[in-house]
């Protein structure tokens, strides 16, 4: 399996990854929805701290869980599924993690479609935007410019994805010929829906998780594992 898998990217002039939080897991980032090992929704409520209406009903408790997880991303380091992925030159980086983990893995052409985590931008229409400092984030704070609360540059439940970012994110996915998705559960939506585009443009799908997800249905080829073992064996070719 693994060499079918290799032999279908490497084959590709234009492979697109799709990544999710299963990627960094093994850099010690906590997943969203895993059951096991701590997914942070089995933890905390996304109502209360991942939607506009969260954050207007308590802006300091939602910038002080941001803070917590700053500092995690600031304290991790790419991990063996990061290298693989950024050794691929001409693959282009579609991730749905908030982390700088592939940039810090030295990828290139990577489109955050929800968002960053280091930066902060105002919740007003002023357009003021500012990159923090994620080891050491700033507690709650006014804009300078308008004094309406900053908060973290992500994407909220309810709220659109960068237009700039998905619309380069459709138009490589339905340019592929090989979409190889990693570590994601694929039930956030529009994200998902980049892998039927994908495969109804012709792509071969590739799965890459530690257990069956609402990708699996889509998939070519499905490895089950995790991906800091299965990508540098799957992208050996390129590493
Ligand atoms: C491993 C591993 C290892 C573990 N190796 N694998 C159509 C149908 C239904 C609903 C909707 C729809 N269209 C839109 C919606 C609403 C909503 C949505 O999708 N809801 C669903 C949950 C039902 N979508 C939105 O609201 C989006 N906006 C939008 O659609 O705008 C238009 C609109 C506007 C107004 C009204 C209506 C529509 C925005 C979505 C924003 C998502 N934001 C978050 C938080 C970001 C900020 C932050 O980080 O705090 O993004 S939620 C969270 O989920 C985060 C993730 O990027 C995202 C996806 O999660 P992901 O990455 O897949 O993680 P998990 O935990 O789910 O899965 C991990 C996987 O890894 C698992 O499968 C493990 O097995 C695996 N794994 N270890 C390999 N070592």
């Amino acid at each position: 399996m693994p060499e079918s898998a290799a032999a279908l990217l490497e084959r590709a002039r234009r492979p697109v990854s799709l990544s999710g939080a299963g990627l960094s897991a093994e850099s010690g980032i906590p997943t969203f929805r895993d059951q096991l090992g701590g997914g942070l929704w089995s933890q905390y409520d996304p109502a209360q701290l991942a939607t506009p209406q969260g954050f207007s009903r308590d802006p300091k408790l939602v910038t002080e869980w941001y803070r917590w997880r700053r500092k995690l991303v600031a304290d991790a380091e790419p991990n063996a599924g990061h290298h693989a992925l950024a050794a691929c030159a001409e693959m282009v980086h579609v991730t749905q993690n908030v982390d700088d983990l592939l940039e810090r893995a030295g990828a290139r052409n990577i489109l955050h479609l929800h968002g960053v985590l280091g930066r902060d931008r105002c919740i007003g229409g002023c357009g003021f935007t500012e990159a923090i400092d994620m080891a050491e984030p700033p507690p709650l704070r006014a804009c300078p410019r308008c004094g309406k609360w900053l908060r973290p540059g992500v994407v909220w439940f309810g709220e659109t994805l960068p237009t700039d970012a998905w619309t380069a994110a459709v138009s490589a996915c339905s340019a592929c010929e090989a979409l190889l998705v990693v570590g994601t559960s694929a039930t956030v939506y529009p994200a998902a829906d980049l892998i039927r585009v994908a495969k109804q443009a012709g792509a071969k799908i590739l799965v890459v998780n530690t257990a069956t997800s609402e990708a699996s249905h889509l998939a070519d080829v499905e490895l089950i594992g995790p991906a800091g073992e299965l990508l540098p064996k799957i992208l050996s070719w390129a590493l």
